[in-house]
């Protein structure tokens, strides 16, 4: 969903974006006041997508709420999607349960047949945390936005179709050729033998037919396509593949790019060519509309970033939208994609069987999701938990696996903020670093000396030839508040610290690339008190006015080649 291209070609699809019911549920009583039978009488109107904070009147609202819109349809098999709920959404349509799904910022569908007429679809959304189990927990450095935040569409099917596909290949030594396996999940909620032919196209050619019958949902792989004279997908060479996978009733359209990434002897490469990291962090949130980013919001960000000659965007701390990522894909940068496992975490929450399973499951369709994006070269585990403790090797151990098992062409870290003590660095790809000295302690004098010791950190820890990015560095900056003493807050302050951290970075041996914390300002949390209620490190205000760190960091990246 929300790509920036067609999709499909076959479906009958119908958007439920616009105007839905909403009624906040302060008490937790609506779910045995069976509101999803009859919805109360005193709602409001809200949009959807978007963030129910956003609206008069809720704006510090965290809990519960209850949606509610009538559509209609023919007598068929109906399928309704959603791109993303926060926490919690608990699904009825016709007042009956039809499924639940927990993880913000991924999408989730239901099936089930309907006559012909005028339906009614109930979503009670949750996005209370807990200092637990949610993920992520309820202290994080972001707003905890709530709502349906992503688009709704419902297709009606009367045939089985695609429900899931990934194009997996690997290239030759040289690189100019791909072995191709086309991983396909389909569904058959008829119960009837189907045959049908599944063809894959590329570019307008036909590579392969392949005859498939099945009376169930069925994975089906069909691999032995081999293209020659690939066009290598790059840094700056979107080189794309316009595939097409077609059952007789159904199609899906994947742009695919051909790349390899690797990470070894101190190095990152890129087809084979070692590569430095030039790149940002960014939320997708903005102050007006939260996590539901308008495209056009989102494409603006993409052109600045690459004015800024990045090469690579961190989607810190979550997944984001298909269509920003597509802008990455169509022009050749990368992006590092992660869960919201966010901060250290307790023994009782590291240990808890609930996180694992989400995380896990949060992996599992990140990876299902967003695998045909070759923008995408890193899988991110999660963000600066305890991997100093015995809890946090062993969840990063077994998450660690899981990614592996799902994806071998990739590479996959975690960042950390405890460096010297960390004990999980065998377990990242790349040693990825988060620290703010001249901001959380120390000066920015105080640098020199740390990237003069990171080498001998790594020795000590058998990562002598793990590559390092410094995944987050950085400090607030007020715009317009610029100072001749350059003291704290500055954006003098703020593009000074910047500027030596990125210089001494390029300097040291091992180190293959920064990623500025951050893009641009975001909202955080009310309860962090932070200044202005904002996460103030952006090189961008809020609303993508660039600060002066902005203009020294894109002379420095545009010099690095
Ligand atoms: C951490 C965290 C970021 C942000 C940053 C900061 O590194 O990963 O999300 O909170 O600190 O600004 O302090």
């Amino acid at each position: 969903m929300e790509h920036i291209f067609r999709e499909h070609s076959k479906r009958r699809t119908f958007s439920l974006n616009g105007e839905w019911k909403f009624c906040i549920d302060k008490d937790g009583v609506g779910k045995d006041g069976k509101w999803y039978e009859s919805f109360p009488e005193d709602f409001n109107y809200i949009n959807v997508p978007s963030c129910w904070n956003l609206e008069l009147g809720y704006y510090g609202y965290v809990g519960k709420a209850w949606y509610q819109k009538e559509f209609e349809t023919s007598d068929t098999y109906l399928q309704l999607s959603f791109g993303s709920v926060t926490g919690q959404a608990d699904v009825y349509l016709d007042g009956k349960y039809l499924g639940s799904h927990y993880g913000t910022w991924l999408e989730f569908s239901f099936g089930t047949y309907v006559s012909a007429g005028v339906h009614s679809v109930v979503v009670c959304v949750d996005n209370t945390p807990n200092s637990l189990n949610t993920i992520p927990l309820r202290i994080v450095d972001w707003y905890n936005y709530g709502g349906i935040t992503r688009s709704v569409e419902i297709t009606e099917f009367d045939k089985p179709f695609i429900k899931g596909d990934k194009v997996r290949y690997t290239l030759n030594e040289n690189l100019d050729k791909a072995s191709i396996t086309v991983e396909l999940s389909l569904a058959n909620p008829f119960g009837i033998e189907y045959t049908t032919d599944i063809e894959i196209w590329c570019d307008d050619k036909l590579l392969k037919t392949e005859k498939a019958s099945f009376k169930e949902d069925a994975e089906i792989i069909i691999g032995g396509i081999e293209l020659d004279n690939i066009k290598l997908w790059d840094i700056g060479k979107g080189n794309l593949y316009n595939f097409r996978i077609a059952t007789h009733d159904d199609d899906v359209y994947e742009k695919i790019g051909f790349r390899k990434i690797e990470a070894k002897n101190n190095q990152i490469f890129l087809n084979g060519k070692s590569i430095y990291i030039k790149g940002v962090n960014r939320h997708e949130a903005h102050p007006e509309w939260g996590f539901a980013v308008p495209l056009n919001v989102n494409r603006r960000d993409f052109q600045i970033i690459k004015d800024l000659g990045c090469n690579t965007v961190r989607g810190s701390h979550y997944p984001n939208t298909h269509g920003f990522l597509d802008y990455l894909d169509r022009d050749g940068m990368l992006f590092w994609s992660e869960v919201p496992m966010w901060g250290s975490g307790t023994h009782e929450s590291l240990t808890d069987p609930l996180t694992f399973e989400r995380l896990k499951k949060m992996h599992e369709e990140m990876i299902d999701q967003y695998y045909n994006h070759p923008c995408i070269v890193i899988w991110g585990l999660h963000n600066e938990i305890s991997t100093n403790t015995e809890d946090g090797y062993e969840l990063t151990k077994k998450i660690r696996a899981f990614v592996e098992s799902k994806d071998k062409t990739r590479l996959i870290n975690f960042t950390t903020n405890r460096f010297l003590k960390d004990i999980c660095l065998e377990l990242t790809d790349v040693v990825c670093i988060n620290a703010y000295l001249g901001w959380y302690g120390d000066a920015i004098e105080d640098w020199k000396a740390w990237f003069a010791n990171v080498h001998n950190v790594l020795e000590s820890k058998n990562c002598a030839d793990k590559p390092v990015i410094m995944s987050e560095f950085g400090c607030p900056a007020l715009h317009e508040y610029s100072s001749l003493n350059g003291e704290k807050w500055s954006t003098d302050y703020q593009t000074r610290m910047l500027t030596e951290v990125i210089n001494d970075s390029i300097a040291t041996e091992g180190v293959c690339g920064t990623l500025v914390w951050q893009f641009c300002n975001s909202p955080s949390d009310m309860d962090l008190a932070k200044a202005r209620g904002f996460n103030n490190k952006g090189i961008l205000d809020e609303y993508r006015h660039p600060k002066l760190a902005y203009y020294a960091i894109r002379e420095i990246y545009k010099s690095i080649e």
